[in-house]
Parts: C-alpha cells; sequence; structure tokens
C-alpha cells in the first residue's frame, strides 16, 4: 500500500533537480512513490535519475505544459493516502519530510505542514545560512495546532508575498477528491486549489523545524523561475490575487467552519499587512506616478476593512485608518514619517550607510570634473594590473592636461606623476568617485554605487577566462550566494569593457549578460611584457634583493571558491612540498610564492629562507612574469598572460576533479588545450622543471597555437588602442 505521493513537476535546471531528489533520498520512501512529471524536453534526465534507488514514476510532455497542468497530471496517477508537493528546484533539509510523515501516520489528519524558508544558497551551503540567521518563532507564545498549520501555509517568513501554498503539506488525497489546479491560471494555481479543497479539510498540524528550502535561483536572466517572473506590477498583482482570495474564504467563512476561516483570514491578513508595511509602503511614497497611487489606494482601502486591528502597533493602526479614512494625504505625512525616522536610524547606526548617504545626497549632486579620471585595482590592495598600465600611459601622454586619482588603500605605495590617492570607501574615495569622469576599474565596482549618467566606466577586466564565471557557473560555492545577481546588475552600468582576445569577449558577454561596448584591444597590463627593457627587468630583481646566480620558479595558484572564512577572505593550504622541491632543484632555482589576492592566510616561508620568497604582497605580477624562469600555477587565468612571454608554464593541479566538476567547471578543455602539463604532485613538478628543456619541446606546438588563439592581440600597444577608441 503505497502511502504517499511526491508529486514534482519538472521544467528545467537539473542540478536543482538534483538538489531536490537528493533531499528526498535522506528520507524514509520506503511506501512513498515519486511521480516526476517532466514538462520539456529532458534528454539526458535518465542518467541522474539512475543515482536514486527509491521509487520514481516518470510521465514526460515534450511540450511545457505548465506547473498546475503537471501537478494535475500527477494527482491523477498518485496512489498514496496522502500527497505532497515538492517544486523541483526546491529541496528538503534533514529528515523534515521524514517529521511530516511520522505525525500523518500516528494522528491521520487531513493537512500535515512545515516551514518553508526562501534561500538562494545550494542545499550543500544552505547550513550556513540556516545556523547564522537562527529563525525567530513566528509568533511568541503556543499555538494551536491548527493555528500554527494556517501560519505555515499561507506564507514564509522570507516570502511574504506568497499567499497560499500547497508546498510543504501533506494532505490526504481523500480530501482533495477530484479537485484539479486551474491550469489557466499561470502563477496563483495553488489559492483557488487550496480554497477549493478547504471545506474537506479539518484536521491540521503544523509541525516544528521540518525545513522546507525554496530556491530563490541564483540567476534571474537565464533561470527565472515562476515566483521571479514578471508578474507586470507586483503589488498590484499581489493584492488583487489577496483580494480574490480574501472573497473566497469569506464566503466559506458564512457558511460554518468559523474557527478555520477566521484563523485563515487573520494569517494571511497579517502576512499581507506585512509586506505592505515593509516593501509597498515606501514604494507608494517614492513613486512619481499619482495614477498607479490612486490604483493602489483604492484596492487597499477596500483591504483595510479586513484587517483584524488587535494585531497592529499605535502607529500602524494610524496607516490603516488614514486608508479608511479615505485621507491618502494623510496616508503619505504617515508614511513619510515613519520611512525618514527608520532610514536616519539606519543611516547613523552604520558607518558605510553615513558616507553611501553622504555620496549621493551631498558628493553626487556636485559638477563632474571633465578632465578627472579614477583608477582601482584588485578592491584597491594594489597599484597593478591594466589600470596601472592604462594610467601611465594616460600620464605618459597627456601629463597634466588631466586628473588623476588613484584607490589604494596603503597611501605609502609610490605612484608616478603623483596622483591624488583614495583610502577605498573613505569619505575622500566618495567624494573623488561622484566627481570623476572615468572609473577604470579591474573588477566589480560595489553594487551600492551608481554612476551619474554622464560617467564612464571602463572596466578592464582582470584575466582570460579558464574557470568558468558569472552566469556560466553552475553551483554556486561562495560565500554569497546572490553573487550572479550582482554580476549583471554592476555590469549593466559599464560603458567599454576591454577583451584580449576573440575568446574572452564571447565569454564576458555571456557571463556578465554584457551587451555594452567591447574593446578588443589586448590587455594593457600585457603591454610590458614586450616593452620592458633589460635593465628594467634587472631592477626588479635587485629591488626584489634576489639572488642573480639562480633562476627563479614562480608559483601563482588561484582561490577556491569552498575554501573560506567569510565573504572575500579565503584561505588557502600550500599544498606544494617546498622543502622537497628544494631539496631536488635548490642548487638551481629559487621559488617566488604568490597566492591569489582574495587569499587571506599569511604564509610563513622562514623555513626555506635563501629558497622559496613571499612575494604575495608585491603590488604587480607582471613585473615577476619578467623576471621569472618558469610559471606554475594551476586554474588561474595568470597563464593567458605569461604565455606572452613565451616560457614554459607547469600546472599544478592536485584538485582537478573537484575544480573542474564540482566548484566550477572550465571553459576550454584543460586536459588538452593548455600549453603545459598538468601535474598532481609534488614529485611531478619536481620531475617537470628538471626535465624542462624536454618539455619544451614537447610542447612547442601546442604553445604557437595556443598564443594565436589567446594572446594574438599584444603587441604592447593595448592602452593606446583603448585611449584612441574612447577619444573616438
Ligand atoms: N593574480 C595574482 N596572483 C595570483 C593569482 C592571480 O596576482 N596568485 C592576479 C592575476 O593578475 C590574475 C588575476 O589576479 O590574472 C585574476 O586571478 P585568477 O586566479 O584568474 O582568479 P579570479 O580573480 O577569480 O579571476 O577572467 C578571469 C577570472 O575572473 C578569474
Amino acid at each position: 500500500m503505497t502511502f504517499l505521493s511526491i508529486i514534482i513537476p519538472f521544467d528545467n535546471v537539473e542540478r536543482y533537480l538534483k538538489d531536490c531528489l537528493d533531499g528526498l533520498a535522506e528520507q524514509d520512501l520506503t511506501d512513498a512513490e515519486v511521480i516526476l512529471i517532466l514538462n520539456g524536453n529532458h534528454e539526458n534526465i535518465d542518467d541522474l535519475l539512475k543515482e536514486y534507488t527509491f521509487n520514481i514514476i516518470t510521465k514526460t510532455f515534450p511540450e511545457r505544459i505548465g506547473v498546475a497542468k503537471a501537478r494535475n497530471e500527477g494527482l491523477k496517477i498518485a496512489k498514496g493516502e496522502y500527497v505532497y508537493f515538492i517544486d523541483s528546484d526546491d529541496y528538503l533539509y534533514y529528515d523534515s519530510l521524514d517529521k511530516l510523515v511520522n505525525v500523518a501516520k500516528s494522528t491521520h489528519a487531513d493537512l500535515i505542514n512545515g516551514e518553508r524558508m526562501a534561500t538562494a544558497f545550494i542545499r550543500e551551503r544552505f547550513e550556513e545560512r540556516f545556523t547564522k540567521k537562527s529563525r525567530e518563532p513566528l509568533k511568541k507564545g503556543k499555538l494551536s495546532d491548527m493555528e500554527f498549520s494556517m501560519r505555515l501555509l499561507v506564507g514564509t517568513k522570507t516570502n511574504k508575498k506568497e499567499i497560499l501554498s500547497v508546498l510543504h503539506s501533506l494532505i490526504r488525497k481523500e480530501c482533495i477528491g477530484d479537485t484539479l489546479f486551474d491550469e489557466n491560471e499561470r502563477f496563483y494555481s495553488d489559492y483557488s486549489f487550496l480554497t477549493s479543497i478547504l471545506p474537506n479539510l479539518n484536521t491540521f498540524i503544523g509541525v516544528e523545524n521540518a525545513l522546507y528550502a525554496k530556491r530563490n535561483r541564483d540567476d534571474p536572466i537565464n533561470l527565472t523561475s515562476l515566483n521571479q517572473e514578471d508578474h507586470g506590477d507586483p503589488f498590484l498583482s499581489y493584492a488583487t490575487a489577496y483580494r480574490d482570495v480574501l472573497n473566497v474564504v469569506n464566503d466559506l467563512y458564512f457558511k460554518g467552519h468559523e474557527e478555520k476561516y477566521k484563523l485563515l483570514k487573520d494569517e494571511m491578513a497579517y502576512t499581507f499587512f506585512d509586506y505592505y508595511y515593509k516593501v509597498f509602503g515606501p514604494n507608494f511614497l517614492h513613486s512619481k506616478d499619482d495614477n498607479w497611487r490612486g490604483i493602489v489606494f483604492e484596492i487597499m482601502q477596500k483591504i483595510s476593512y479586513e484587517f483584524n486591528m488587535d494585531y497592529l502597533s499605535f502607529f500602524q493602526k494610524r496607516e490603516i485608518k488614514a486608508f479608511q479614512q479615505n485621507n491618502i494625504k494623510k496616508l503619505t505625512k504617515f508614511i513619510k514619517l515613519r520611512v525618514n525616522y527608520k532610514k536616519t536610524i539606519r543611516v547613523f547606526k552604520s558607518r558605510w550607510r553615513f558616507k553611501t548617504f553622504i555620496y549621493f545626497r551631498y558628493y553626487n549632486r556636485k559638477p563632474i570634473n571633465d578632465k578627472q579620471v579614477m583608477f582601482a585595482s584588485f578592491l584597491g590592495k594594489f597599484y597593478s594590473d591594466s589600470p596601472k598600465y592604462l594610467y601611465e600611459y594616460l600620464y605618459n601622454t597627456y601629463g597634466d592636461e588631466l586628473d588623476y586619482v588613484w584607490v589604494i588603500n596603503d597611501k605609502n605605495v609610490e605612484i608616478p606623476g603623483n596622483p591624488k590617492k583614495v583610502k577605498r570607501f573613505s569619505l575622500a574615495y566618495y567624494k573623488e568617485l561622484a566627481r570623476s569622469k572615468y572609473w577604470v576599474i579591474n573588477g566589480r565596482q560595489a553594487s551600492r554605487l551608481h554612476k551619474r549618467d554622464s560617467q564612464k566606466i571602463i572596466s578592464t577586466w582582470h584575466g582570460t577566462p579558464l574557470k568558468k564565471l558569472g552566469l556560466d557557473i553552475g553551483n554556486v560555492h561562495t560565500r554569497d550566494p546572490n553573487i550572479k545577481k550582482s554580476y549583471i546588475k554592476v555590469a549593466k552600468e559599464w560603458d567599454y569593457l576591454i577583451s584580449p582576445n576573440r575568446y574572452t569577449t564571447k565569454v564576458l558577454r555571456s557571463a556578465f549578460a554584457y551587451d555594452g561596448e567591447m574593446l578588443e584591444t589586448g590587455y594593457p597590463r600585457n603591454d610590458i611584457l614586450y616593452n620592458a627593457t633589460p635593465e628594467q627587468v634587472q631592477k626588479i630583481k635587485d629591488e626584489l634583493n634576489l639572488p642573480s646566480d639562480k633562476k627563479i620558479v614562480l608559483y601563482a595558484p588561484t582561490w577556491r571558491d569552498d575554501e573560506y572564512f567569510d565573504a572575500g577572505k579565503m584561505h588557502f593550504n600550500l599544498k606544494l612540498e617546498l622543502d622537497k622541491l628544494q631539496e631536488a632543484i635548490g642548487d638551481e632555482y629559487i621559488v617566488l610564492v604568490r597566492t591569489h589576492y582574495f587569499v587571506a592566510d599569511k604564509l610563513d616561508l622562514s623555513p626555506y629562507e635563501g629558497f622559496a620568497y613571499d612575494v604575495c604582497r608585491y603590488d604587480d605580477i607582471a613585473e615577476l612574469y619578467l623576471i621569472s624562469d618558469i610559471l606554475i600555477t594551476d586554474y588561474s587565468s595568470v597563464f593567458f598572460d605569461y604565455a606572452n612571454l613565451r616560457r614554459p608554464i607547469l600546472y599544478y593541479t592536485y584538485d582537478l576533479d573537484k575544480y573542474e566538476n564540482v566548484l566550477r567547471g572550465f571553459y576550454i578543455d584543460i586536459h588538452s588545450e593548455v600549453p603545459g602539463p598538468l601535474l598532481k604532485t609534488t614529485e611531478e613538478v619536481i620531475d617537470a622543471i628538471v626535465n624542462i628543456e624536454d618539455l619544451k619541446e614537447e610542447y612547442a606546438e601546442k604553445y604557437d597555437a595556443f598564443y594565436e588563439r589567446f594572446c594574438s592581440f599584444e603587441d604592447g600597444n593595448a592602452s593606446k588602442r583603448i585611449d584612441e577608441a574612447i577619444r573616438k
């Protein structure tokens, strides 16, 4: 006998479905059937399904039939005593479904449900969000079973806009009868379905700590979910749907079952009010569209009579009364008062908010200096990369005709020409940012900044991508699950994006959804690789106090998305065994170790004095390329630049499988297309260095092809070409 039928409509994104099925696999599904409705063409799904041992029944529709019809198809074949709906992009956490099933088996209640939480994290990372932001109880004090269940039915704490949801509820099949979802309703079919079966449901139980993760998709451009789709005016559509549901509930209310409907109405009103108060109120204030304001005022006015005023505070009551008194002026005054009060408190509580406030309200209203260019490289950590070389070109060409500002956190760093130096996120930084006609940056600007219309952003980016980037990454393993959205938002503000080769042009367009102007000029940071004189190279060595009788190996690995202390602060485990290396090649070579600029750990290389040198804080890696004879890297973009020198490159890829298949994935086939060997152990690295001449020969042909594809735009004049293109 099947106890439970789990119905999953699957539309797209296999990796989301994997999270969903992985969550189910952790539940006890011995007397359950999983009904997967494949909605649209999915060729490779069978391989994924083979990974699971529970009973999966699939039904395929080659065309996209929509969630409502997919669920109906599931209902038609469901044999379980209970039905459970889960969406294919959502997932369960711990034993949440087991908890519901246990209650169902012991009570046979009509509806048993748990809590839904919205999150952008992948399943593997959900715990961090959950444990970091420990949840407050939904309502203080003890709730009755029915009260708690109604509360869970109505809204997720993090997604107030949802009115009623069938997700994460075990519903007795008998109570559903022949009721189906309305297939003409694209967004709100849950509402009519639930209100239709409500009269048949008498016993409700809400279960604590049974969590269901409602996924906020991480890429709103390519993978929009129904929830994230444009519903037209969000408040209007929400308020209209709310009013419709309310009408149905009111109707039922007067036909009996007072307790049930009163509780439901109160819960709905409570969530609706919360949305009104937090999101809609401020929008109402700031909208410039009086017509819209009039329409929504009217809708809110009707709804305002339904609120249970007992739940509201003194200030909240004032606003609702203003609706009831049809007094839009009074309402606007009240909203203004509370919004401004809240803003002021927030601004004075946090330093960065205060500075941002000054930036927008004061600096951004002053005139722009048309001659001013502001440069920043790697978050103000270094004087380096393409911004450095573009700056030097402009300074040498135009001298004092332009005004220059450098964002540099260590003001002792020497910069030729004495530009104004500001520390990132200092008040002076905001002031100069607001005045500068051009911002030259090599990464993402902070998403809270907004350039003015006449300001121009020249984004040089910082490397030919090997590892997948931005929207092209599958699951995001970093600390920030919303990183994809931030990529899109930030790239929209760029006016020029610099590309070193055709391949990068294509990648950057897709990774950032960028459709602005692309300058395929080569990288300013590589100009020096063509222009440096032997004297300049010797000077770099001398300044670093390196022995002149040894050859130099530069070890420059990248960072790992899943090794972090906090956002942007990464760990690095040095896996290259320097003792072995020193013993084997120490007579002939020294090693420069340079971790990625995200890495926060400090290296202790003191045991290898005279052999290994810490160059992590050295500003410009291009200068390190120039002095080194061999590069060892892994998945870092450094090898694309280094290849301009046509010197040997070794890949120390000890964690290749994980990096390639779990963390990122690559754009090119690292196994066949890179111009050097992939090495897994220190011994292999030693062997490669000892036999470097043979390797050079072995890789000569591949190196030529690689150079042609990735370096052929470079000739030492990229900065000049950028200047010309922008001046034009
Ligand atoms: N870099 C460095 N030292 C390292 C690694 C990187 O100075 N040990 C610098 C190089 O200039 C490199 C740039 O930082 O080109 C970007 O580093 P990647 O390791 O490629 O990693 P990431 O910052 O994630 O950028 O399109 C490029 C990608 O965005 C990768």
